[in-house]
Parts: structure tokens; sequence; C-alpha cells
């Protein structure tokens, strides 16, 4: 069955326009549940668009028409709308080529303009639908490729049209089944996303039963370009394993304390919320940032203190270490002791800057633990807490070539080098300096190979938070090199010799050259 009748090519190049459009639509999905973005969903941007632009009276319609399954009846009327476009695009790719594409391309700035205007979205929002409308535009340039030479060989005898022919049908197969795999997993994914994202939303944190203190109105400089003393949760660095964030329904989260205990303790979401809660900001930081790097960030911290939880299932006498496991396998090692100190505000956080944990920062819990690094301390979507000893037990990163302890070193950045308004007037240099549940007590500033000043610094929240520093400097003209060091409570200052990140933090002075006019 060789020969191909006008019909059955009108028919073959109306397949490939809806294939395209199926890859399009799947990679997009694929991209938008693996960025935790399901607002980047081109199914749902343009869904919600339409609800949005709808006159009302045709919604009271609808409504009226369809009840409850109006959002059914709107993408099933979706569906068919795609399907449209997709025949009407594979027809006319294969008979007026580029044309198939340049219409493709159209629904897509469509598509994308409907997602990023939601007010959902956020500047990523648009990537899902780029990438997924590139991949269908490869789908349907080869496809249609193929079906002109099957349609072309069928004149030059049988054989070469069953080559051609099976050439065409093994890449439609083949990406046909690839894209509804792909496709549906990752839809139903950010479908479950969008539905914990909904409860998220709604969820009211308590007060806490005992909020910090407030913050000293010194604790910000106000100088433009040095690292705001609170980092949003939208900027704040993000670092885990996940390949696809764990999306956890908080009501069916536990957690659970077990091993060497002498009674094993389990509490839920709902439980743990009820407890008195506790409020305190912690800068967070990754043992695997670079000197001057930028992955650290500081928050205010809600949660309940891990050391009464611990007490209430009774370390037993020879435990040390306790291993935190997330929902997704990552474990952290953190001494017992530090959980255990009164005071040191280690907790289960549940809220990040007012508001329910992000997804990716660890919705429904995770842990917070002032003065050590992520990796030994952070667990993210933590499930279980196991009292156990660093010889029985490692966490995620010890066996990869980093430290069993991972205390946070003592660094200070440059964020700002601003040069004068006016030529030969004073230079601003400044930035952030942390030693976590130590302290800053001073920053220093070297220009050259000269002598040390003393910077200027912001007042300090805690000892568990960096402090913003300045130094102002008259600054002649000239190539410069201008560096920082910090001495933390103390009184040990940072180390000279510059250290790799493995296996237990970077050291070194920042260090910025400058040319001054
Ligand atoms: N479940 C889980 N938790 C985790 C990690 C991880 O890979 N998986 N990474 C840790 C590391 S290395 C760091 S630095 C912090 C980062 O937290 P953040 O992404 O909220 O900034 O999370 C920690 N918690
Ligand atoms: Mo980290």
């Amino acid at each position: 069955m060789t020969g191909m009748t006008p019909r059955r090519v009108t028919l073959w190049s109306a397949l490939v326009g809806m294939l395209a459009g199926l890859v399009t639509l799947a990679i997009a999905e694929a991209i938008a549940a693996i960025m935790v973005l399901p607002s980047g969903s081109p199914l749902f941007g343009v869904g919600s668009f339409v609800i949005d632009i709808v006159p009302g009276w045709f919604k009271t319609f609808v409504i009226a028409v369809f009840g409850t399954g109006d959002k059914i009846a709107l993408f099933v009327a979706l569906g068919i709308l795609v399907l449209v476009l997709a025949v009407g695009i594979g027809i006319l790719q294969y008979r007026r080529s580029p044309w198939g594409l340049v219409a493709l391309a159209a629904v897509g700035v469509v598509a994308i303009l409907a997602v990023v205007t939601r007010a959902e979205s956020n500047a990523l929002s648009s990537i899902p639908t780029l990438v997924g409308v590139v991949g269908g535009a490869i789908v349907l340039r080869i496809g249609t490729d193929r079906l002109h030479r099957w349609t072309a060989a069928v004149a030059s005898g049988p054989e070469r049209a069953a080559v051609t022919r099976r050439g065409f049908l093994v890449m439609f197969g083949a990406t046909t089944a690839g894209a509804v795999v792909v496709g549906l997993g990752a839809r139903a994914m950010n479908a479950g996303t969008t539905a914990v994202n909904t409860v998220r939303e709604a969820l009211k944190l308590p007060a806490p039963t005992t909020p910090m203190a407030p913050v000293p109105a010194g604790a910000s400089l106000g100088i433009p370009g040095i690292t705001s003393l609170i980092s949003s949760n939208e900027t704040f660095y993000r670092i885990d394993t996940a390949l696809q964030v764990p999306v956890i329904d908080a009501d069916t989260w536990k957690l659970k304390v077990t091993g060497m205990v002498e009674r094993e303790v389990e509490i839920s979401f709902a439980e743990l919320l009820a407890l008195p809660l506790t409020e305190h900001m912690v800068t967070l930081m990754c043992v695997s940032n670079e000197v001057g790097g930028n992955l650290v960030g500081n928050a205010t911290w809600l949660g309940y203190p891990i050391r009464e939880l611990l007490r209430q299932a009774g370390p037993l006498a020879g435990a040390d270490m306790v291993l935190s496991t997330s929902i997704d396998g990552f474990t952290a090692g953190t001494p017992l002791d530090v959980l255990l100190e009164e005071d040191r505000q280690s907790l289960l956080a549940v809220g990040m800057n007012g508001v329910p944990l992000p997804i990716e920062h660890g919705f429904p819990v995770r842990m917070v633990v002032p003065g050590l690094y992520g990796y030994v301390s952070a667990t993210k979507w933590v499930v279980e807490l196991t009292v156990t000893t660093f010889a029985d037990d490692m966490g995620y990163w010890t066996p990869r070539g980093w430290s069993a302890l991972g205390p946070v070193k003592t660094a200070s950045r440059i964020d700002v080098l601003r040069t004068p308004d006016v030529p030969g007037g004073p230079v601003a240099v400044g930035g952030v300096a942390w030693a976590q549940h130590r302290g800053i007590e001073r920053v220093e500033v070297r220009i050259d190979d000269g002598a040390w000043h003393e910077a200027t610094l912001a007042d300090a929240v805690s000892t568990d938070t960096w402090r913003q520093w300045v130094y102002e400097w008259d600054a002649p003209s000239g190539n410069h090199l201008v560096a920082v060091r910090a001495t933390d409570a103390n009184g040990d200052t940072q180390g000279e010799t510059r250290v790799p990140p493995a296996p237990n933090g970077s050291e070194g002075y920042h260090t910025v050259s400058v040319t001054i006019p």
C-alpha cells in the first residue's frame, strides 16, 4: 500500500501538524513541570486568558449550559481550536513551506502573550511555551520533509516507496508515542503542583508564639547595590538534587523521629502548626559558594524548635547525629548537640518571609540550623529525623567528597563599588559579611597593597544573620585592587589563602579590580 492519493497525502500532512502540536504541548508541559512553574503551561495560560477576556454574559451562559462542567467545556473548546490550528499548520507546511512554520510561530507568540499576562506568571513563564514551539517546529519540519520524500518516491517504484514510507512512519510513530507519554506525565505533575500551590496559597500561618525582636532600623545601610538585608523568596538561591521538585500534599505529610530514641514521635502538619512557633532570621548558605559567590540568602523563618521535638523523643546515650531525610531521599547529618543547644534556634520551618515555604524551598516543612552549611542541616521536604551516630550514618554529600561536619566559615563579599558622580569624589565600597552564630565583629577593606581600613557596619539583627558594610574611599585615578575581609565575634579573621569549596567551604578574600577615571 505504497500508493498515495492526494487525499491521503493531505490527511498525512494534517496528522504531521497534529503531531507538531502535540509535541509543542508535551515539551511545554514537561519544562513547566521541571521548572515547578505550572503557570508556564500554555494550556493553563491560554485557558485562564480566555476566562479573563470572555464577556460576563457569555460566562453566565456557559455556566448555565455546562454547570460545574464549565472548565471542562473550556478545555474541550480549546482542544478543538488547537486541533483545527494544528491540521491547518500541517497542511500549510506541506503545500506552502515555510508558511506552516510561520503560522506555528504566530500561534506560539499568541500563547506566550496569554501566559505572561497571567497574574501567576513570572519572568520565566514564557520559557516552556517558547521551547515547546521550537520542538514542535522541528517535528513539523522533519515530518513534512519525510512525507515529501515518501510521496516523491512513489514514482520511483515500490521498493524506494517502501523505504521512504517506513522512514516516515517510524518517525511519526516514535514521536507520537514519546510525546503522549511525556505530555501526559508532565500534565499530571503540573496539575498536582497547581493543586498543592492552591492549598499552599490559601494556608494561613499562625502568628509566632516567640516573635523575633524588631529589626533595628540601622540594619540596612540604604546604599544602592548592597544586597538587601532580606532576600525575597523569589530571588533566594536554590540548591538541591531534585530533578523534579517534590510536591507534597500538606494534609498527608508526616514527620517521624526514629532511631536511638526512647520513644518514636510522629507529627502531622496540622499538629506542627498548633505548636508554639518561633520566628527567627537566619542567613542560609551553601558550602559550594565560591569566594564572592551568591549561594547565600537571608530570610525570616517561622518554625518549631527541633530541640523540643527531639526532647519529646528522648535521644539515647551514645547518639551524636540526627540524619534528616527528605521525601526524595536526600539526607543531611547534623550534630545532635548542635540541634539540642538551648540558645540556637534550629527550626523545623514552615514559613519563609511571612508566607508558607515555597514548594522549591521545601514545602511544607524544612530544617534551618543557624551556623551550618545547608548540606548538613537544611533538609527540605523533610519527613524523618533519625537519631543515630556519625560512626553509623552519613548524609548525602559525605560519601561524595564533602566533610561530615559543616560549620559556616566567616566570609565577606563586595557587592558594589560605586564610582563618584564628580571626579575625585568618594567611592562607596560595600557589601555583606557573615559568620553565622558567631557574629561579625569587624569588616576591613584594603586598597592595592595598602593597610586595612575598617568599614562601617550596619547594626546586627543577631549573630545568625549577615551584616551590611560600607567603606568610603577617596579613590585616586588608575587601576586598583580592592579586597575585603571579615573578623567574627571570637576575634578570628577569615583566611587569606584561597581554598576551594570542597570539602568544607571556600576561603580567601573577595577581591575586585576597578579603574577609577
Ligand atoms: N531535600 C533536599 N534538601 C536540601 C538539599 C537537597 O538537595 N535536597 N540541598 C541542601 C543544600 S546543599 C542547601 S545549600 C540548601 C539550600 O536551600 P535553598 O534551596 O532553600 O536555598 O538546601 C539543603 N536542603
Ligand atoms: Mo549547599
